[in-house]
């Protein structure tokens, strides 16, 4: 892939450059450029083992997250998947699963044919690869009766992925067919059209389930410290012959996919994103991108050699445009990254001119000259570059609005590090703000 090829170049010259820098700087941008690394080069697809009884909804799932019918629903076939980890495709990414199903079902292979017992042939497959997270889904209408062999056969797991790897691995309960609870007619995706009441009555019954769950799944010693929280969802959908979507129940699956996040490594994450479409996180991960490639700008510029140069931050700037912009789903050419730039009202002619006067002061006035854009504007530019390349490519906002978006988050920011560089000096860069910081008086 061209585009990756050259952000890998891109990466390897930046460090490069910083064997020039003097020591603590040097090591704090190395820091930096690890953590864009995984974040944009070294991704995968996420890894989910399910483990759940038959028709618990494992393949529903998988549909809620993609938004799309990837995995077939129902009436799957004992050749699909199961014992062995399954790349499930979508228009914008994968995801790996491991479908256990038939471990609690006791060890018999449902088919004739079939030479390993579900048991070994998921020990098998957890051999191969390490999940992100294992997801134990259950019926709502199930959480009561006979979860304990359910929870035998999630402790199998959790067991053999730890002997295996070494680590214990989190273990997310969904709770599905929460659309089903009494009162059955109240429909929880159009809470607006629903009473009140009812809704709260539909919501009071599936935090008790929840809770009910969350207690038995903590009673066993075995999963205690591994387990994140019970979730409730409705996962349903259904698609008419010709594709097209006839029914989307889905409650709370952005939620679920949410903390979902959290547990998932860095390398898993963009991925993760990219295909769930849910625009929340798409904001998290773009904005963890921006802070990142501003700091690394910012200390670029703050460098007291004169490596800095402005050709590594514009070149980095395009970068976080390229970045969010698969984040949001897309496959932006490093031309077009370069033409919103200018769309937004950021010179690229300028910051070019302006490097070729800054060699040719640097070559009478070197060395020790600095550089040619304070940290202050390195790290505001791109930290508002970074703002309206969000707008415009994950909430679809128009070239005027993202403009707009990127003058005033210049001016703030630009401003805030100018404030902080009073109280930590040059090396204000190392200290970046958390958005909460950067929000404040929006
Ligand atoms: N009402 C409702 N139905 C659901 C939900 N999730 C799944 N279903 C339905 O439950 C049935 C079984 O769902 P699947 O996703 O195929 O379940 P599974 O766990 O993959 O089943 P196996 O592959 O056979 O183990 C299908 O008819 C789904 O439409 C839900 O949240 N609400
Ligand atoms: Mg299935």
């Amino acid at each position: 892939m061209r585009l990756r090829d050259e952000l890998v170049d891109k990466a390897k010259r930046l460090e490069e450059m910083l064997d020039r820098v003097p020591e603590p700087v040097a090591r704090e941008l190395r820091t930096k450029i690890a953590e864009l690394r995984e974040l944009l080069l070294e991704q995968r697809a996420p890894r989910f083992v399910l483990v759940g009884r038959r028709g618990a909804g494992k393949s529903s799932l998988v549909n809620a997250i993609f938004g799309e019918a990837v995995a077939q629903v129902g009436h799957e076939k004992a050749t699909t998947a199961r014992g062995s980890w399954f790349s499930y495709q979508g228009d914008l990414g994968t995801l790996e699963i491991l479908d256990t199903r038939g471990i609690q079902e006791g060890t018999v292979p449902e088919a004739a044919d079939a030479a390993l017992s579900p048991v070994e042939s998921t020990a098998r497959a957890l051999r191969e690869k390490a999940p992100d997270a294992v997801l134990f889904l259950i019926k709502a209408k199930e959480v009561d009766a006979a979860v304990e062999g359910d929870l035998d056969a999630l402790v199998e797991v959790s067991q053999k992925i730890r002997a295996i790897h070494h680590f214990r691995v989190p273990i997310v309960a969904v709770v599905t067919h929460c659309d089903e609870v009494e009162p059955r007619n109240v429909r929880l995706h159009r809470p607006d059209e629903e009473r009140e009441d009812d809704l709260q009555e539909k919501l009071d019954r599936i935090a008790r389930i929840e809770s009910h769950l969350e207690a038995k799944i903590r009673q066993r010693d075995e999963l205690r410290d591994q387990f994140v929280a019970a979730h409730g969802v409705s996962a349903y959908q259904s698609w008419r012959r010709d594709g097209t979507r006839r029914a989307d129940d889905r409650w709370r699956i952005d939620e679920l996919l949410d903390f979902l996040l959290d547990e998932l490594p860095e390398q898993a994450r963009v991925e993760f994103v990219r295909l769930s479409q849910v625009k929340a996180m798409q904001h998290r991960i773009a904005s963890r991108l921006t802070n990142i490639i501003a700091t690394i700008c910012g200390g670029i510029a703050a460098t007291p050699v004169p490596v800095a140069d402005i050709a590594p931050i514009t070149s980095l700037q395009t970068s976080l445009i390229t970045g969010i912009g698969y984040v949001s789903g897309r496959r932006l050419e490093i031309k077009t990254a370069t033409e919103f730039l200018g769309a937004i009202g950021v010179n690229v002619g300028a910051a070019v001119a302006l490097r070729e006067t800054a060699r040719a002061l640097a070559k009478v006035l070197a060395p020790g000259l600095g550089s040619v854009v304070s940290a202050a504007v390195a790290f505001g530019g791109t930290k508002a570059i970074g703002r309206a390349a969000a707008a415009y490519f994950i909430d679809g906002v128009d070239v005027d609005r993202a403009r707009d978006i990127f003058k005033k988050t210049k001016r703030k920011a630009k401003r805030l590090y100018e404030s902080r560089q009073k109280e930590e000096g040059d090396d204000a860069w190392i200290f970046p703000f958390d958005d909460d910081e950067f929000a404040q008086g929006d």
